[in-house]
């Protein structure tokens, strides 16, 4: 559900007179809802999202429930790396918060996010904890506290158009990772479609019987871990043909599915980072037909 607040906050919060939101709402600029009394109620996603393409500042972002300070300042991405290991590292959830909205406010999107600065700050928290250079706490900490800022960020992108496509998805049984299938889904978000993560962990049974129940035209798997090869591929190539017979499209990405993996695999296009998905998603749209891309026989 997207979270409402009234012109009055909004406009404190960032910043306006309360009679430029109401024009701007007036003007369909902004989503808002009416009241039974006849009051507009605005909606956060919709609020982020003109701030953002029209570059506004937050002046107040905590009456919005946004950290202090966020969205006052634009962010280099390269900076912002550096200082997200940092606060991954020590679990300073605070910075982790500041620094995903500020980059999103300052219209970085999400693909370029969930890419640049979190997959590659946790590639780097997995190779310090190889060497020893960090505690195993530190490593479930920072999946915990990027978890919550992922869920944040979420709140901020919004749910996507109540009739756009429909998109489901998430890890296969004896994969435990949680923060790609998270990303996908907000990278699905932000590119127009109505996408929620299944989570992690599904049996092949069930995904199934998700795709023939909820009927999505995308479900995507991550993938970073396989237990059994044989089973996986099969089991996966089952799924495919589910997918295919609900017009679904398979859509698979995770640093498991190598070369060798993906040659015995079925899917409908494979993608090494968020970029590609958003394209992907992009391009095929809601009504659109899905194209058989990338598929191996
Ligand atoms: C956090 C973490 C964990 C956590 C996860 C918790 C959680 N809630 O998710 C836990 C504690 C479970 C864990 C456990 C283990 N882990 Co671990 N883990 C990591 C770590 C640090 C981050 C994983 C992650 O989320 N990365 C961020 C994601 C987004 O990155 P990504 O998967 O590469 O995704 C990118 C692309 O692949 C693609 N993508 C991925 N999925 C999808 C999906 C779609 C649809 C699309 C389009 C694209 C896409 O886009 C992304 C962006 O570019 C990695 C380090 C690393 N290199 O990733 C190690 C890592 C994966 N773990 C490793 C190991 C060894 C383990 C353990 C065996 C440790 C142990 N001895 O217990 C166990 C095994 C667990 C199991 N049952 O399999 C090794 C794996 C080495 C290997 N290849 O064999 C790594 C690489 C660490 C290392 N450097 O050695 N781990």
């Amino acid at each position: 559900m997207s979270q409402y607040f009234s012109p009055k906050e909004i406009a404190i919060a960032i910043g306006v007179s309360e009679s430029s939101l109401k024009r701007w709402v007036d003007k369909g600029l902004i989503r808002a809802e009416k009241t039974a009394g006849g009051h507009r109620r605005l909606a956060l996603d919709a609020v982020l999202n003109y701030v953002r393409s029209e570059g506004i500042g937050l002046v107040r972002p905590e009456l919005i429930g946004l950290p202090a300070g966020v969205g006052a300042t634009a962010r280099s991405e390269e900076i912002s790396g550096n200082e997200f290991l940092q606060a991954m590292v020590t679990g300073d959830e605070m910075l982790a918060r500041r620094i995903v909205m500020d980059l999103y406010l300052s219209g970085t999107s999400v693909s370029k996010i969930c890419d640049g600065t979190i997959t590659s700050v946790f590639h780097q928290v997995g190779d310090l904890w190889r060497c020893g250079d960090l505690d195993v706490y530190q490593e479930r900490r920072a999946c915990e506290v990027c978890l919550r800022v992922l869920h944040e960020l979420r709140r901020a992108v919004g749910e996507g158009p109540p009739d756009g496509a429909f998109a489901i998805g998430g890890t296969v049984d004896g994969d435990p990772y949680t923060l790609a299938t998270t990303m996908a889904e907000l990278v699905l978000r932000d590119a127009g479609w109505r996408a929620s993560s299944l989570g992690n962990m599904l049996p092949f049974s069930s995904l199934n019987s998700a795709l023939m129940k909820d009927r999505p035209q995308l479900m995507w798997i991550s993938v970073t871990v396989i237990r059994d090869p044989d089973r996986f591929t099969s089991s996966m190539n089952i799924l495919f043909d589910t997918a295919q017979s609900v017009g679904a499209a398979l859509v698979v990405g995770g640093q498991a599915l190598t070369s060798e993996i993906r040659q015995g695999l079925r899917y409908t296009t494979y993608c090494d980072n968020y970029r590609h998905l958003e394209a992907f998603a992009r391009t095929i749209g809601p009504r659109n037909k899905v194209p058989e891309l990338d598929r191996i026989r």
